[in-house]
């Protein structure tokens, strides 16, 4: 596909809904008792492989365009699939179900397409074993199709985190909520702590201190109205584009604001950007946020900052090309295991348009600025690495081409509409 070219970006977006929490908006729905509605729910692919997953376990979940309503059947009100369920691109479907199908008494198979079934599951799945389910990957590997043989009577759980994810937190989560008696989780680096905060709004009970997470089992959840803040995630690459081509000037409203994912904020704020937030909703955990292009300077993005952006990396690689100076991004080892290795896959593409970027084991240097070039390149079919290309390629005058453009559907189906929109000087609804 020809990448949308443009000038500068002008206007006002209303960014999609949030990923993460719409996959646990069903999740919460299907496991509480009672009827659960959700207002903004992502219409992604990823978003509707959980959607259709909870449907094949027996969930009634209905859509009328503008609200899912999920009538909740209890940890206990699960059926076995017929089937093994397809998971298509999302990690965060299959391991949290991991840990949801590890308390129930059936066995379920859960499988991906070629990205996702490359990816580790080991994370998860040593934790729930050590909490009784018996879980197994294809031909003893830890890859998808993963079998999860749940255990009615599972077992708490001390455990200490060798990764900072809040995939394998949110599994080991999930099945404390089924276990009888008290887990404890201690995290490696805090990470997005949104089922941390889903199970209070479900009325249920966890508790955290620091990096420790406390959580007894077993509970029961009661049905909400969940309305879904915009994503920081999708906002990154707008906030980007607005920061780094000449005379942009783009307000986002509705973006999450959650703590644990704002730090492409704070990189912003160090890199120089001239950007303001407004109309703080504390409750709904957003804000409207106004940026315009301006003289940016390059950081050390490392440590605990990482999982507050980890999925936004691709995209700050991009802003730091057009930063003076060098940016190092250090401590991102988890990068290599997401759709794609994001360190190789960030490099190699944005090296192909005359960037200045090198991997390294953990991360990546940048030198800036540099004036980007057009060619040919690829999503390598991971969303995030395909939006950031479009990104770039707004600051060539020669054409980029960009293979499976289609990538980009699993977190942002309307991602390249809304780009013409701003290109335009116009206003994403
Ligand atoms: O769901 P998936 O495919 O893992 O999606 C990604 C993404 O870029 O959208 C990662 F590739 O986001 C993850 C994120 O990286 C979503 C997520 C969540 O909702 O809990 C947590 C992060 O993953 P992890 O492994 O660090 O916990």
């Amino acid at each position: 596909m020809k990448l949308v070219k443009a000038t500068h970006l002008n206007g006002t977006i209303a960014v999609p809904a949030d990923k993460s929490i719409s996959h646990r908006s069903i999740m919460f729905g299907a496991l509480a008792k009672g009827t659960t509605t959700v207002r903004n729910f992502l219409r992604g692919k990823d978003c509707f492989s959980t959607l259709h997953a909870f449907q094949k376990l027996g969930v009634p979940i209905t859509d009328d365009g503008e609200t899912i309503t999920i009538e909740g059947q209890g940890f206990d009100g699960l059926k076995p699939a017929e089937t093994a369920i397809d998971i298509g691109n999302s990690g965060t479907t299959i391991r949290l179900m991991m840990g949801i199908l590890a308390g129930q008494s059936f066995e379920t198979t859960l499988y991906g397409d070629d990205s996702l079934n490359r990816r580790p599951m080991n994370r998860v799945m040593l934790p729930l074993r050590e909490m009784g389910a018996i879980l197994s990957g294809d031909q003893n590997t830890e890859f998808p199709p993963i079998t999860v043989a749940g255990k009615e009577s599972l077992l708490p759980i001390t455990y200490t985190m060798p990764v900072a994810s809040a995939q394998v937190k949110s599994a080991i989560i999930f099945a404390a909520l089924q276990a009888k008696g008290t887990s404890t989780i201690i995290e490696k680096e805090a990470s997005r702590n949104h089922t941390e905060e889903m199970i209070r709004q479900f009325g249920g009970n966890i508790s955290t201190e620091g990096k420790k997470i406390t959580v007894t089992g077993p509970q029961t959840l009661q049905g909400q109205e969940v309305i879904v803040p915009g994503d920081i995630s999708s906002a990154a690459f707008f906030l980007t584009g607005a920061a780094i081509m000449p005379k942009s000037d783009v307000t986002l409203t509705n973006v999450g604001i959650n703590p644990t994912r704002t730090g492409i904020l704070d990189v912003l704020e160090e890199m120089g950007a001239d950007m303001s937030i407004h109309d703080q909703d504390m409750q709904n955990q957003s804000a409207t946020i106004a940026i315009r292009s301006s003289e940016l300077t390059g950081i050390t993005i490392s440590g605990d900052i990482i999982p507050r952006l980890i999925d936004e990396l691709p995209i700050i690689a991009l802003l730091a090309t057009q930063a003076n100076g060098t940016t190092v991004i250090k401590d991102a080892e988890e990068l290599k295991v997401k759709e794609t290795n994001r360190i190789d896959a960030t490099a190699e593409e944005l090296q192909k348009l005359g960037a200045d970027i090198t991997p390294t084991a953990d991360g990546l240097i940048i030198h800036g600025p540099t004036k980007l070039h057009g060619g040919q390149v690829s999503s390598r079919g991971d969303h995030r690495i395909g939006m950031m290309l479009q990104i770039a390629a707004l600051l060539t005058d020669e054409d980029v081409e960009l293979d499976w453009a289609e990538a980009v559907a699993v977190s942002y189906p309307h991602f390249f509409d809304d780009v013409t929109t701003l290109a335009q000087g116009g206003e994403v609804k």
